[in-house]
């Protein structure tokens, strides 16, 4: 997509032409040698991953970027017929600057050249592949972290025994046994989604599918790779039309790839590698020996809120965040939440007080720059409703506590499934992996939302086993589900208690 209609498109020739407030690499691309491999090259990692490489490029290391696409995307091609360049534009209300990223040096699209992403998982220069490809792309049972054998995708690579895999696990195995083959050393893979144990959970699909191939492809994986567990941060919204529009005017070109998002950024990485490494450091990233304190509060704190504020969000009608937290009963139910129910049972992050990160989060939601839409948020939240809501609603039961709010947020996400269903009015459409069973649901109950939510709430691969056959909570659930559903949404919500 390209919004300005110029004529000409962002690439190396066009560089020196550039307008001066728009910041160009200050350093000679050329020069660069592919050093780690990202699959997903989505905005997410335009603006986070690849900016603190570009950053490391203008300190003088010369390591370089190879994107790799699994699904056949059109971006990549505009993208390399850019020669890789895009604009990274960082926002805060009416503030912005753009910046042209000129690390990724390589662009492939693995569904058509499957060779040429294989040869580069082989290269003996690529220690690192880092990995954005949302929660889903992990092929995970999201209650158990564990290989879904049952996914499509993965039932596929395997019966095609990865010779032409259509899944992130199974091409990550098809490459590293081309690695293996050629006799090269290890390599350390790192996945930057928001999942808790995001390392541990990649490598349990990585050796679940090695395990099923070829077992010493496995036992060759755990000598030979390291799967570090991340904490990624920076909200970059699906960049609107007339974002697009504006920041192409600011350049005079245009720019298919062009991402926005707010200033705020931070990288934990567990120190666990098996190759040479960017020195990431020296950008800011903090490198540590145990990174799950500092994911646990990110996604129980900012992707919780989120999560609480989209889905309550949308039923009240609200298009973004920016809104949603600007409405008074939103933000105080979720502070509430999340001040009385989720913080108690965070671990103690040295230097982090989750009262004043909260905070922090809030106002950073509040950013009138960002249009980041509660529906994008609410996607997938089958995936994401576990580590955001769902293990603090244990940990509260591991304490003895009652959780009336997160349970409502719960009720939220469920009535908001059922909104997207014909027997309640098909507000919008559902996209989640279980979107067809949620529709099956509802066909089979019609417009009782007392089953619907019983029977949502029986999902095991989401709920676990606990939380799917537990009836109290299951009659608690339905209640506030009803009381959401009956429109008494701003009652039930502004109706629990508000105060911090
Ligand atoms: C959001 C995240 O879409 C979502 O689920 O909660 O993408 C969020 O913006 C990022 O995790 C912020 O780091």
């Amino acid at each position: 997509m390209s919004a300005g209609g110029f004529g000409n498109s962002l690439s190396d020739r066009w560089l020196p032409l550039v307008p001066p407030d728009v910041q160009v690499p200050a350093y000679d691309r050329s020069a660069l040698r592919i050093g780690v491999l990202h699959l997903g090259v989505g905005a997410f990692h335009r603006c986070h991953q690849a900016e603190y490489l570009d950053d490391l490029a203008t300190m003088g290391e010369r390591i370089g970027l190879a994107g790799i696409s699994l699904g056949g995307s059109a971006l990549i091609r505009t993208m390399a017929a850019q020669d890789g360049l895009y604009s990274r534009t960082l926002a805060r209300d009416d503030e912005s600057r753009t910046r042209i990223i000129g690390v990724l040096r390589h662009l492939t699209d693995h569904a058509a050249s499957p060779e040429t992403s294989l040869s580069l998982m082989a290269d003996p220069r690529v220690g690192t592949v880092t990995m954005t490809l949302t929660e889903k792309g992990y092929c995970h049972i999201p209650a158990t972290g564990l290989l879904d054998e049952n996914h499509p995708g993965i039932r596929q690579d395997l019966a095609l025994r990865l010779t032409r895999t259509v899944t992130a696990p199974g091409f990550l195995v098809a490459g590293l046994a081309r690695r293996r083959a050629a006799g090269r050393g290890g390599l350390t893979l790192i996945s930057c989604d928001n999942i808790p144990r995001n390392g541990t959970v990649l490598r349990n699909v990585v050796l679940g599918v090695a395990a099923q191939t070829d077992p010493a492809m496995a036992a060759w994986i755990g000598d030979h790779v390291a799967f570090p567990s991340t904490m990624v941060d920076r909200i970059v919204p699906a960049i609107t039309v007339a974002d697009h529009a504006r920041i192409e005017a600011r350049m005079g070109v245009e720019d298919a790839a062009a991402v926005l998002g707010e200033p705020f950024r931070q990288w934990v990485i567990e120190n666990r590698f098996a190759a040479p490494r960017p020195a990431w450091e020296r950008a800011g990233v903090e490198i540590v020996g145990d990174v799950a304190g500092h994911e646990q509060v990110k996604l129980r704190v900012l992707n919780a809120a989120h999560s609480i504020l989209s889905l309550l969000g949308a039923l009240r009608g609200y298009e973004t965040t920016a809104e949603a937290v600007r409405d008074p009963d939103l933000t105080g139910f979720a502070r509430s939440v999340l001040n009385r129910e989720t913080l108690p049972h965070l671990p103690v992050v040295p230097g982090l007080d989750p009262a004043a990160y909260l905070q922090t989060c809030l106002d950073r939601f509040a950013n009138r720059a960002l249009h980041h839409r509660c529906h994008q948020i609410a996607t997938d939240t089958s995936q994401k409703i576990r580590q955001r809501l769902l293990d603090p609603l244990r940990a509260c039961r591991a304490a003895g506590q009652e959780a009336p709010g997160l349970e409502t947020a719960i009720a939220g996400w469920i009535v908001y499934l059922a909104r997207g269903q014909a027997a309640f009015g098909a507000s919008w459409v559902i996209r989640d992996p279980v979107a067809a069973e949620a529709a099956a649901i509802a066909r089979d109950t019609g417009a009782n939302p007392d089953a619907f939510a019983r029977r949502i709430l029986s999902l095991v691969p989401v709920f676990g086993t606990d939380l799917s056959r537990d009836p109290a909570l299951a009659d608690r659930i339905a209640r506030r589900t009803c009381l959401l559903i009956e429109g008494k949404a701003p009652k039930a919500v502004a109706g629990f208690d508000t105060t911090p």
